[in-house]
């Protein structure tokens, strides 16, 4: 029988060899293809291939989650095959349409990938806010009855260089974060360069600041012994003073260079001179490059030996290019291997021509035996990592009391306070969080009853002490609010992790983030991830745009309607009322369970499979409408837009407006009113869900489907061809410029276009063109006809 380590080490050898043909292969086909080389990364793979190897094959269990550092894919798409859950046709087309992704990928690889990785730092600090949401889910007594994973994290030592992973590493801090691991893979490189000295002990010190336990994992048993030889305390002592980049050139050079290197620097015709002379070239390369982040022995020993919950952070010293041609050379970062060095990395592994993709190839223990030991690899036991939640019953209408003058900010708090009320399941699920902004986004009387969440309680000195306050600020295990600090890329990455609690935990929960507008931009990559490992959330910002208008400056957010319409997997709304609010919310808690079997024809949104929601709010009071709230309205709302006016058939002017600029729309349709005939007032609650759904028809029309009508198309259907449309909105006028286009009507879109300024709202909206006059001016400018009396001059 081959022992553990001694298969491990063939493993290793395989995944080395089975990504790095993954990668040469798809370079070579496409190159015959169309000739562009894709790519690939060969060496940056490498040097996590001994890591992984250890990982995947033995210290990882099922319920663990892995965030694979991007360029480590081929790695973790080998291991994959390995296992028998990635296929070849996938590996042959890496890169291609359809193939195994260059980044590991949640949504789009086949091979159960926990995180998706890509953008640099945003997997590391996932694996942080999946573990606090692991915390959430057991401490709320919700899946216990499966053992807890660690979550954990490959991160590429260049990583480290994004300022989201500090944020994290604070807030994991204040959470009493457990169970997280991450694994710094130390190859002292980056894209371009070799990485400033010292940095590990920065990095030590750091971690161990933040409460985490810091191992190093700096040489290998090869050298180890070394150190033990006459001599070896010299040889170390070397190796600690070299710096990175001359390490790395020597690690590229190989033994003939080390020899004359150490003997130059160190040699002493004594003790040091016979270590390095008994090595032949090969051996002394093997010495020198046997980093304790390529000693499997090494690498398993400190994985194993961790016997408690406590954050762990890993130094791995490796190499880039491990066992590769150019390893350790500074441009190897997409470098590829030649076909001819391809021929010499094959012959060293024993595999023959045509037999590249064969699991054992090349391997010397018994077929039989490797596939046994694969058969029991703790990691792939039981039927699937990617869990299910069954869905949470929601109400049809969510109840709310309307005020006569309210915003869209009070009345989210109100409906939120009103779920708060009821002790349903619905409600129990709901978990909000804020970075820094919860009372100023109106989440306070939904906290004074929901409690706010941490592992150890902590009582409201406030309330303890009797000093009246508004906010009841209590925390404990079953507290439904999950504060932040003021970190928006925490908001964001959380609500990431808390909408795949359903996949991850099998157990479904119903997140809301709040923030204010702005700063959106803040954590839009962020947002973008969330969006793309399709996790589920409902995301409210509050004030938006420059009917902050006291604030001004750079406060006053102008581009987020368009992120709201270009972001993909979530759907985007701008109610002006809160009834329409309401009618939102409440579709949102289904939309974001939806699953992919669900395709609605209603709009054309053909795609439509469910997403996250993103509910753009104002703080403006606005004078409310007293309607009913029939189904077709509902409809309409959750559609994107109803008629507040319909227009006759010999309309002259339609205005469409979104959100809190409403009352303008209303007061400049009064002003035409006299001059112009059967003016049309479209309300518009979602661009982005009217927009999506016109390209959805359109194509589906270009298709076949000739019967394809759209909302929008419905909507506008009767609009004469002369008549024209002016939009607003108080966000970028781009947002709503298209409307013109589905039928061809003439169109002035107003809206924001500069940085703000401070001022009284009818300041403000005067100043950039969003006033009831300004209205008119565009309406008779585009709709000609005899003068609009009540236009005045604009300033
Ligand atoms: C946010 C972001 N910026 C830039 C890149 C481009 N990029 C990909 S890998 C990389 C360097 C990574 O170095 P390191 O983390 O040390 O990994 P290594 O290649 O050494 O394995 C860069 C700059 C990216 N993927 N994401
Ligand atoms: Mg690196």
């Amino acid at each position: 029988m081959t022992d553990q380590l001694q298969i491990l080490r063939e493993l290793e050898k395989k995944v080395l060899w089975l990504a790095s043909w993954t990668i040469h292969n798809a370079n070579h086909l496409r190159e015959n293809d169309d000739g562009l080389k894709v790519g690939g990364h060969q060496a940056s793979s490498a040097s996590l291939a001994s890591i992984m190897t250890a990982l995947y094959f033995d210290v990882l269990r099922p319920q663990d989650r892995v965030a694979v550092k991007p360029h480590a894919s081929p790695i973790f798409h080998a291991i994959q095959y390995l296992l028998g859950k990635q296929t070849r046709e996938r590996l042959e087309n890496f890169r291609g349409y359809k193939g195994a992704q260059s980044y590991p990928s949640r949504t789009k690889d086949a091979d159960d990938v926990d995180f998706s990785t890509g953008s640099v730092g945003l997997g590391v600090a996932q694996t942080l806010f999946s573990s606090l949401t692991q915390d959430y889910v057991r401490m709320h007594g919700w899946g216990t009855d499966r053992p807890e994973g660690r979550m954990i994290s490959l991160v590429g030592d260049a990583e480290l260089d994004e300022g989201n992973i500090f944020e994290a590493i604070l807030e994991g801090w204040k959470q009493g974060l457990r169970n997280c691991w991450w694994i710094i893979d130390y190859n002292r490189q980056s894209l371009d360069a070799v990485v400033r000295e010292g940095l590990w002990e920065r990095y030590e010190q750091l971690f161990k600041n933040f409460g985490w336990d810091v191992v190093i994992l700096k040489y290998g048993a090869l050298q180890q012994a070394a150190f033990k030889e006459p001599g070896g305390a010299r040889l170390k002592e070397w190796i600690d003073k070299c710096p990175n980049p001359l390490y790395s050139a020597l690690v590229f050079a190989g033994g003939a260079a080390w020899r004359k290197r150490l003997n130059d620097e160190i040699g002493d015709q004594g003790d040091v001179s016979r270590l390095i002379e008994k090595r032949s070239d090969a051996e002394l390369a093997a010495l020198m490059n046997n980093l304790g982040g390529h000693d499997l022995p090494s690498i398993l020993e400190a994985f194993r030996g961790i016997k408690h919950d406590k954050p762990t952070c890993f130094i791995a010293y490796t190499i880039k290019g491990f066992g590769l041609p150019f390893a350790g050379h500074k441009d190897n970062h997409a470098g590829l291997m030649t076909p001819a060095q391809m021929d010499v990395f094959r012959n060293a592994n024993d595999v023959r021509a045509g037999h590249e993709w064969d699991r054992f190839e090349g391997l010397t223990a018994p077929e039989s035996e490797l596939q046994a030991f694969l058969d029991r690899v703790p990691f792939a036991q039981g039927a699937t990592r990617r869990l299910e939640a069954p869905r949470i019953a929601v109400p049809d209408m969510l109840n709310v009391t309307i005020q006569p003058t309210m915003s869209t900010q009070t009345g989210f708090g109100a409906i939120l306070n009103e779920i708060g009320r009821a002790d349903s399941e619905f409600a129990g699920r709901i978990v909000t969080t804020s970075p820094d902004v919860t009372v100023s986004t109106n989440l306070g009387p939904w906290v004074n009853r929901r409690g706010l969440f941490a592992r150890e309680a902590v009582a409201d000195t406030f309330k303890s002490e009797q000093i009246p306050s508004t906010f009841n600020w209590e925390f404990s295990r079953k507290g439904q609010h999950i504060e932040l600090g003021i970190a928006e890329a925490n908001l964001f990455i959380l609500l990431s992790a808390l909408g795949l609690s359903h996949s991850i935990n099998g157990v479904r929960l119903l997140p809301i983030g709040t923030l204010y507008d702005p700063f959106i931009a803040r954590g839009l990559d962020q947002l973008n991830y969330a969006c793309y490992q399709d996790a589920r959330f409902i995301v409210a910002s509050t004030p938006s745009g420059i009917t902050l208008a006291g604030e001004g400056g750079a406060h006053q957010s102008i581009a987020e309607p368009l992120i709201g319409l270009a972001q993909d997997g979530l759907a985007s709304f701008e109610p002006a009322y809160v009834d329409e609010l309401s009618v939102v919310m409440a579709w949102a808690f289904a939309y974001i369970q939806m699953g992919k079997e669900e395709v609605s024809e209603q709009n054309w949104l053909r795609g439509e499979t469910g997403g996250s929601v993103y509910l753009r709010l104002s703080t403006r009071p606005v004078e409310q409408i007293k309607r009913e709230m029939t189904d077709e309205l509902r409809q309409q709302i959750v559609d994107g837009a109803y008629w507040m006016r319909k227009p006759g058939p010999n309309c002259q002017v339609v205005v469409a407006y979104t959100g809190a600029i409403a009352p303008e729309a209303i007061e400049a349709i009064g002003l035409m009113g006299e001059d112009r005939r059967d003016v049309g007032l479209l309300a518009v609650t979602s661009a982005d869900r009217l927009n999506a759904g016109w390209t959805a028809a359109q194509r589906a029309r270009e298709r076949g489907l000739v019967h394809a009508r759209s909302h929008i198309e419905r909507l506008l259907a009767d609009v004469p061809p002369h008549a024209g449309i002016v939009t607003v909105l108080d966000g970028h006028p781009a947002t709503l410029a298209w409307l013109g286009a589905v039928n061809g009507h003439r169109t002035r879109s107003l809206g924001v276009e500069h940085f703000g300024q401070t001022g009284s709202l009818a300041d403000l909206y005067r100043h950039y063109g969003i006033d009831a006059n300004s209205i008119v001016a565009a309406a008779q400018s585009i709709a000609p006809g005899r003068p609009i009396r009540h236009l005045k001059a604009l300033p």
